[in-house]
């Protein structure tokens, strides 16, 4: 994947608009979302294992807000089993342009389906894998409660939801705590003042973080068996739910 860095707003915006998802942002996005996500490329490497473990002979893999596809090929160079379908979802043209092109480069066992779509829209069948790597924060509050659940009707037994999110804390000095320990982070990865603080205003009412105890709700009352976190870096976490 390119590695050109990311310096969006490493320069005075006038007016800095809302995030999106546009071209500008695929040419940077793998340097952006390393230097961004505390945890990034063990949680992709997790989904590999992950996959490994849980993907049923047959049945689909998705993929759910997809981006360059770095969840899929991990799924997809894990996966021992041959007729598994990942299919990778993007709603963002320019993402999925893009990650065809990277999937294309790369050999691997299960087949990969790239479909540009919103995975509000997409049917979710015969699932034994379904990841959402960062995506449901960007998905409006009100569609959340029906997505999972669509997702956990469209799960087999056995299967699981892999769901990595932004965390915001109903604490709110361990929500500065965690929030600063990112920003540092961040200073830590090369970002500026100038670029942590146009990039937060980019973000604001578009990635709209819910509480850890919100998803967990959200997951059980959908009817998954348990929902556990297994990785959490400051107010990043990925979380495995399995369907009984
Ligand atoms: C990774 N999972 O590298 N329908 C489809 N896609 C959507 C929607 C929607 N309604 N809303 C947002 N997206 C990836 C990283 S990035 C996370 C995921 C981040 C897409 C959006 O276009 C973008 O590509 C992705 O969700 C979120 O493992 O950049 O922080």
């Amino acid at each position: 994947m390119s590695d050109r860095q990311d310096d969006i707003y490493a320069h005075q915006h006038d007016v800095v608009e809302a995030f999106r998802f546009d071209e500008q942002v695929v040419n940077v996005f793998p340097d952006m979302i390393r230097r961004s996500v505390p945890g990034y490329p063990t949680i992709i490497s997790m989904i590999g294992y992950l996959a490994e473990r849980y993907a049923q002979p047959g049945s689909h893999c998705y993929d759910l807000g997809c981006s360059l596809g770095a969840a899929s090929l991990s799924m997809r160079d894990n996966i021992p089993h041959a007729d598994c379908k990942i299919i990778a979802l993007d709603n963002s043209q320019a993402m999925v342009e893009k990650c065809r092109v990277l999937l294309l480069d790369q050999a691997g066992k299960s087949k990969v389906d790239v479909k540009l779509g919103d995975i509000r829209q997409q049917e979710i069948k015969n699932a034994s894998v379904v990841v959402l790597n960062f995506t449901l924060q960007f998905i409006d509050r009100i569609d959340r409660d029906l997505l999972i659940q669509k997702i956990y009707d469209g799960l087999k037994p056995g299967g699981i939801l892999i769901l990595s999110e932004k965390l915001a804390f109903s604490d709110g000095r361990v929500h500065d705590m965690q929030t600063d320990m990112y920003y540092n982070f961040k200073r830590l990865n090369g970002y500026s003042e100038m670029e942590i603080s146009q990039k937060r205003n980019a973000l604001e009412n578009v990635l709209t973080p819910d509480t850890l105890e919100v998803h967990q709700q959200r997951l059980r009352q959908s009817g998954f068996a348990s929902c556990d976190v297994w990785f959490q870096c400051f107010n990043f976490c990925s979380m495995v739910a399995i369907k009984v």
